[in-house]
């Protein structure tokens, strides 16, 4: 197999809130791959956050594809909003509704890459029957809910489960980790198979001039 370029998604999470748009531009500028938007509803997790809305009115300010991880149950009633106002590929959670094979053809139907993303306690079989419908695979190496939490080691087997898995399907799917991505732990999640990480405490550390390098450093 031909090793993929290894590529950076920022989670605004960490970003300055009441300059969003301005964040989104200067990541982009620093180097960002894809822009990476959490969605929490205070129900599914124990954090509130964002909306469609807040989606659309930064989509003016970036080329780069917004990787829209839903964190919000029910999730089906909202997949629209979403779309519409600019995702590219939208992640969701097998336990956030009652059929998540059905939420995946959904997110397909609108024309957007579906992602399904396995919590640290959901087993990586939770894959094995929506394999075939996805463009992305995200592994959560925190509980989510809140930026700057620990890496959670024990998910670097599940990254390699998950990254076999892909290889058997013969499908091209993405392989991401979400959570406490640090230079140390993305070299770890990078040599499990990873080849997208999400960060958020470490690319907004230090203020604007400093996220060039911040995601640089995160490439190995
Ligand atoms: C974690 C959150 C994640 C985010 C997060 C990563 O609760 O739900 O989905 O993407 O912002 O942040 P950090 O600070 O661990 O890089
Ligand atoms: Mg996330």
């Amino acid at each position: 197999m031909v090793a993929s370029p290894i590529r950076i998604a920022p989670s605004i999470l960490s970003a300055d809130f009441a300059r969003l748009g301005e964040e989104v531009r200067a990541i982009s500028e620093a180097g960002a791959d894809l822009i990476h938007v959490d969605v929490m509803d205070g129900h599914f997790v124990p954090n509130i956050t964002i909306g469609p809305a807040v989606v659309k009115a930064l989509r003016p300010h970036t080329t780069k594809p917004f990787d829209v991880h839903l964190m919000i149950s029910p999730v089906d009633p909202f997949i629209e909003a979403f779309a519409s106002a600019g995702a590219d590929g939208i992640t969701v959670h097998p336990e956030a509704g009652p059929h998540v094979h059905r939420t995946l053809q959904l997110i397909r139907s609108f024309g957007k890459k579906p992602g399904v993303v396995l919590n640290p306690g959901t087993p990586v079989d939770a894959l094995d029957n929506v394999i075939d419908l996805v463009d992305l695979v995200l592994i959560m190496s925190v509980n989510p809910g809140f930026g700057g939490q620990s890496f959670i080691s024990s998910q670097l087997r599940k990254i390699e489960a998950a990254a076999n898995l892909i290889v058997r399907s013969g499908r091209q799917i993405a392989l991401e980790v979400d959570g406490g991505i640090t230079p140390v732990t993305a070299k770890q999640a990078i040599d499990a198979g990873a080849n997208v990480l999400v960060a958020g405490t470490s690319v907004f550390k230090g203020g604007s001039s400093h996220y060039a390098a911040n995601i640089a450093a995160l490439r190995g």
